[in-house]
Parts: C-alpha cells; sequence; structure tokens
C-alpha cells in the first residue's frame, strides 16, 4: 500500500496506546475507556458527543453536557494529557458580537476547529427547529456568536481545518425537525464566514447495511498528502431502533466534495457495555481526533450510548490501508456532486 502522510503539526504527548494483540480493527479502544463518566458536575447528568483540541501545551475542549432538566449545553473542559478533564460547572456563556449574553435555548454535540489564528466551535440548536449554531474564540475565556450558517433542518455541522481555495469550508447534514429517518453529507463555503453557498454533495447513505439510513460528518478532516481523511457516523434501524457506528474516507484534496475513497466496513461500532448500554444504546459518535504528523498517530473522541466519552486509537497508515482495502466508494461518492 501506498505511504500517507497527515499535514499536521506534531502532537508527542498525545494519548496513545499500541495495538493489542490479535486486534483485527483498524480502530482499538483505549483500555481505560470511557473517559468521563456519569453525573460529572452537579447540574449535568451524562457528558458525550464533544470535542477536544490541543491548546497551549494543553488540551481543552468543548463538552455536551445533559444537564439533569434534560436540555443539553455546551460546557468549557481543560486537561493535562486530553484524558481526565476538569470541566467549569456553568455551560460557556455565550455573547453576541456586542457583548450581550446569547445563549442557546439548547446545544449539542459540539465539534471544535481551528482555522488559521480563531477557533471555531459549531454545535446543533434550535433555530425554530433544529439547525447548527457557531462561536468563536482565541483565548477560551470569552466566546462570541457568528451568524447561523444555514436554515434549519441541518445537523452535524464541522469545518475544515484550513480555508481551501480561499473560502472556509464546511461539512454539514440537512435532516428534519425530529430523529431524522434520512440524511447525506454535504459540503458549503464561504468567503467571511457568513454567507455560505456553493453547496455540493459530498457522500450518501449507502448499500452498507451499517450506513443505510442516514451519514453524517464526525471529526474535523485531517490533510494527508492522500486527500482529506474524515471519520463519519453512519446508522443503521434495526427493530430495535438506531445503531450508530464509525466510518472513514478519504476526500479530494482541493475538491472535497469528490469521494476518493470509502470503506465499505465500518471502522468501530458498538461492541462493549459502554457503547452498547445507556441512555440510547448502541451509539459511537465520533467528534473530534488528535493527531501527530511525526508518528501518523490519532487518537478519536467519540460519544458513547448519550452517556459517555471515549477514545479509539489507529495510525493514518493503518486507517488508510483499510479504507482501500474495503473501498467502495461509488460514482455519485467520487462526483463533483452539483446537480
Ligand atoms: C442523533 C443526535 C446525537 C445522538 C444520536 C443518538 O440524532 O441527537 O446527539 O447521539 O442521535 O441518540
Amino acid at each position: 500500500m501506498a505511504e500517507i502522510k497527515m499535514l499536521c503539526g506534531s502532537l508527542p504527548d498525545m494519548p496513545w496506546q499500541d495495538k493489542p494483540e490479535g486486534c483485527t480493527s483498524p480502530l482499538w479502544r483505549y483500555s481505560e475507556n470511557p473517559i468521563i463518566d456519569r453525573n460529572p458536575l452537579p447540574n449535568v447528568a451524562r457528558i458525550f458527543n464533544s470535542a477536544v483540541i490541543p491548546y497551549e501545551g494543553a488540551y481543552v475542549g468543548v463538552f455536551r453536557g445533559e444537564q439533569k432538566d434534560g436540555v443539553s449545553h455546551i460546557y468549557f473542559g481543560r486537561s493535562k494529557d486530553a484524558l481526565h478533564w476538569e470541566f467549569d460547572p456553568e455551560k460557556i456563556p455565550f455573547k453576541d458580537e456586542n457583548g450581550n449574553d446569547f445563549q442557546p435555548v439548547y446545544a449539542y454535540d459540539p465539534r471544535l476547529v481551528k482555522v488559521e489564528d480563531t477557533y471555531y466551535t459549531m454545535w446543533c440548536q434550535d433555530m425554530y427547529g433544529a439547525a447548527i449554531g457557531m462561536a468563536k474564540t482565541k483565548d477560551f475565556k470569552s466566546f462570541t456568536r457568528v451568524e447561523n450558517p444555514f436554515l434549519p433542518f441541518n445537523r452535524n455541522a464541522v469545518l475544515f481545518p484550513r480555508k481551501i481555495g480561499g473560502n472556509f469550508v464546511m461539512l454539514s447534514r440537512p435532516s428534519d425537525s425530529g430523529h431524522t429517518p434520512f440524511g447525506d453529507i454535504f459540503i458549503s463555503e464561504s468567503k467571511d464566514m457568513e454567507f455560505w453557498g456553493k453547496h455540493r454533495h459530498v457522500m450518501g447513505r449507502s448499500s452498507n447495511w451499517w450506513e443505510s439510513l442516514k451519514i453524517g460528518g464526525g471529526a474535523a478532516p485531517i490533510e494527508t498528502d492522500k486527500g482529506w481523511l474524515i471519520f463519519y457516523h453512519g446508522v443503521c434501524n434495526t427493530c430495535n431502533g438506531y445503531v450508530y457506528s464509525i466510518g472513514g474516507a478519504i476526500l479530494d484534496i482541493n475538491e472535497p466534495s469528490r469521494v476518493l475513497h470509502r470503506s465499505s466496513f465500518y471502522l468501530l461500532t458498538p461492541e462493549t457495555w459502554y457503547e452498547e448500554r445507556g441512555f440510547v444504546q448502541n451509539v459511537c459518535f465520533p467528534c473530534a481526533t488528535l493527531q501527530d504528523a511525526d508518528t501518523g498517530r490519532i487518537a478519536l473522541y467519540y460519544g458513547c450510548a448519550d452517556s459517555y466519552v471515549s477514545v479509539a486509537f489507529t495510525t493514518v497508515q493503518e486507517v488508510y490501508d483499510y479504507i482501500l482495502a474495503h473501498d467502495n466508494a461509488s460514482d455519485d461518492d467520487k462526483s463533483l456532486g452539483r446537480r
């Protein structure tokens, strides 16, 4: 197989464990999962579907905290090792551009991406229906809301970590008001982070059973010399409810609406107690990665059963080889996605 390299910075102290003997999966679970247990804060019953990023020699993150009133909001956390986390006791106090309080009614499934010198977080919130909310920060002390990028209904937005062709680029998943029983990944561009357009279809749910109902963007795309590596979620519908697995694909580096490779096999599916059992059973929901270009190591952060946060490890070579070995990207996936 061809050698692949990540085009990102060094992160030598990121969490890591070697692949266990006899493991046949391209992603292997951290032995101490889950890393965040139930009732992590006095007012919060569960933290899950959350995103982390390196910051000033340590790590910070935005966390989906489902409060004891049943409403989700975004909480800020910090960690020295990206495994043991401390959280601010109150949800992030988002402000508008004039410094006034501007809190979403609810907010869930945050992602966190650095583009140039600014950190952006994007989540799902109410805007007369489920839609994408966003905020930016440079210091993680104040978070300023930016315009909501898309009309309702939409979920699972995640920015690319750099501009492409001079524009910000974001994946999202148009949806409906409920537990959406359909959904493909789309891509949109913006010159100013205010007006979004040039919408394209990236990839759809597929004939692979595990992702036959809907798919949605997960962690921020990782730049490699073979294209953008994405970890996303794929959902199937069983007689006992939805099952969320983690898939992988490689997008064209300059035209990321074109899928170059896509694994017909999931990379990770609910198999352990913390993935199979919880507030919502059978959910593996990827939201972020940490990676080190020097070693090729990747740590994937994913929500488990709407109850916990866990980590799984791989290397860029291992996951790339696996995606290529099971590649079934369709002609539609490979197209520009413009109609
Ligand atoms: C989706 C989102 C996720 C959640 C998943 C499973 O629609 O709400 O936050 O993990 O359902 O409940």
